[in-house]
């Protein structure tokens, strides 16, 4: 496949940067909002018409280098059995949480793809409407994050009530953390199968846990992972991982992401030059004036030269952010070229 993401990821020298943004496909499009007043979260995603539509707006609207699937981590706790609603300003909610042997009984992890029956559908549909130099991402949660979901029930600023329970029940979490795992994987084939080109492992709370819990509850799952598809091109993200980079670096993956908050010397010295790095403007650069967004945007860039390097923001794209703002961003990076 003749295109800068993929050659990046495969080690190959480019003329700049690709460039995509996580959570690229919704929140800030206006038009993404019609579809959202019109039908509920989990149509969007199971529906191959909408998800095609969704996943491929982007891609149209803001020149982005590679699409990402529309549909959401949340994903694996439905099909384990557990509903998930979006509550509008709330954000998801569980239906139930898992924080005892019964609970964890009542996870149903035989023959998942079986309940998740558009996945295929809705890929297939995107890949033949995407233009052959734009690659798929594909994507999964890391067990971890999908954990803090399933034990807290809802989104949190710091799942305590998840980390708690993991350092009060070592055992029964590492059970779950399995049994999401497995699913996981399960669930991503499915998604190579069908045709992704790539897939991110977003870790967006393992940054909550220190090294020593992280090494015990975040990373080895995320191993698990990266060791079932060695061979596939692979982007690992964990967001507020500055203090796990050197075991982040040790994963067979072929990049990693980037938050905001790792300079890009402190990143190159701890990652090898065999991973590219992926990030990581703050998503709040966005709301900055054209002159300040473009001149931050280009001396991002010029941080990382000399290491393979894809361009992205540092977290998701912020709902509030002006289209413009992000064409100007993508934009950017389409113009500079390496020294
Ligand atoms: O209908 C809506 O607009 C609801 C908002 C929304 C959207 C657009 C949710 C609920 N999920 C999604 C799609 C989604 N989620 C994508 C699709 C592609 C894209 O937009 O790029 C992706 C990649 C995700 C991944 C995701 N979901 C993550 C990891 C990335 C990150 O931002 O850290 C997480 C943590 C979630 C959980 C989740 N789902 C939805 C929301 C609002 C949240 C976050 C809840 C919280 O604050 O804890």
């Amino acid at each position: 496949m003749n295109n800068r993401f993929i050659k990046v990821l495969k080690g190959e020298a480019v003329d700049r940067p690709p460039v995509w943004m996580m959570r690229q496909a919704g929140r800030y499009l206006p038009d993404y909002m019609k579809l959202k007043a019109r039908y509920s979260f989990f149509e969007r995603i199971e529906t191959p018409e909408l998800a095609t539509e969704i996943t491929v707006m982007p891609v149209h609207q803001v020149g982005v280098d590679a699409a990402i699937l529309f549909s959401d981590i949340l994903v694996i706790p439905k099909v384990l059995g557990i509903d998930v609603e979006l509550i509008p300003g709330k954000g998801p909610v569980l239906d139930w949480t898992v924080k005892s042997e019964s609970e964890y009984k009542k996870l149903n992890g035989e023959d998942i793809i079986s309940r998740m029956p558009t996945v295929e559908a809705c890929i297939k549909m995107i890949k033949a409407e995407l233009p052959d130099h734009i690659p798929l991402i594909g994507f999964v949660g890391s067990p971890w994050t999908v954990f803090c979901y399933m034990v807290q029930g809802k989104g949190s600023k710091d799942f305590s009530e998840a980390k708690s329970f993991a350092y009060n029940h070592p055992s029964l979490a590492l059970k779950i953390l399995d049994k999401i795992t497995i699913a996981t994987i399960e669930y991503l084939g499915h998604q190579i199968d069908s045709g992704v080109d790539v897939f991110q492992v977003f870790d967006s709370w393992g940054g909550l846990l220190d090294r020593k819990n992280y090494l015990q509850f975040s990373y080895p799952f995320i191993k698990r992972i990266c060791d079932a598809f060695p061979d596939f091109p692979s982007i690992v993200f964990a967001k507020g991982g500055w203090h796990l980079l050197d075991d982040l670096n040790q994963l067979q993956c072929n990049a990693l992401g980037l938050d905001w908050t790792i300079s890009a010397d402190y990143a190159k010295s701890k990652v090898s030059k065999d991973k590219v790095l992926q990030g990581n403007l703050d998503p709040s650069m966005l709301l900055s004036s054209d002159e300040i967004l473009v001149q931050r945007t280009n001396e991002m860039i010029a941080s990382f030269e000399g290491h393979p390097y894809v361009a992205n923001l540092g977290h998701g794209i912020l709902p509030n952010i002006p289209v413009e703002k992000a064409k100007l961003f993508i934009q950017t990076v389409k113009n500079y070229r390496y020294s």
